[in-house]
């Protein structure tokens, strides 16, 4: 069985107050990112993403996560090798937790400007999904199992 994983440290912050605040994230492997918004009143916002600008990689694959509506819903529990991705909340809101094995960070991912970083070796939970949530994730490959690690021990053995 796992070993089992203790609540994030650090409590909840918002993607917003995080920002607004300017902390950093207290995890290695991620970070905060802001897209490019383009206020184009009175008809909307633009907000614009771009490889290797906002993106800071190349992006080879764009997913989406919709109709999250089961209160007790639970997606990630994962981490992965290699792959690089930026997640964000196009609409709603949804909490993520961070563990870069040493540290974690749980999230409020409640912005569409801005998108979290996963690059790599860092363990990812995500939950409490408003039920308006759409999540969308820009990642730097193919989908690929093998570059899945999907239990935790094995994580933390990679992490030591
Ligand atoms: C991640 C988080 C944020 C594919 O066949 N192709 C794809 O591109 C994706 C993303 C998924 N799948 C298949 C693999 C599984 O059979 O869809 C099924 C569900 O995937 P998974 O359980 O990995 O879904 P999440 O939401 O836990 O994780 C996803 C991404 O897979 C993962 O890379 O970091 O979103």
């Amino acid at each position: 069985m796992d070993t089992e994983r203790n609540t994030a440290s650090n409590g909840t912050i918002s993607l917003k107050e995080l920002v607004a605040g300017n902390v950093e994230l207290g995890v290695t492997h991620s970070g905060v990112v802001r897209m490019q918004i383009i206020p184009d009143k009175p008809d909307g916002v633009i907000r614009v993403a771009e490889a290797r600008k906002n993106i800071p990689f190349n992006i080879e694959r764009v997913y989406d996560i919709d109709e999250l509506t089961r209160p007790e819903a639970l997606r990630g529990k994962h981490a992965h090798r290699q792959l690089k991705q930026v997640i964000r909340a196009l609409r709603g809101s949804f909490t993520l937790l961070l563990d870069d094995g040493k540290n974690k960070q749980v999230v409020k991912v409640d912005s569409p400007d801005f998108g979290v970083i996963l690059d790599g070796l860092i363990w990812h939970d995500m939950t409490d999904f408003s039920a308006d949530c759409l999540i969308l994730v820009y990642a730097d490959a193919y989908y690929n199992e093998a570059d899945y690690i999907r239990t935790y021990d094995e994580f933390l053995e990679l992490t030591k």
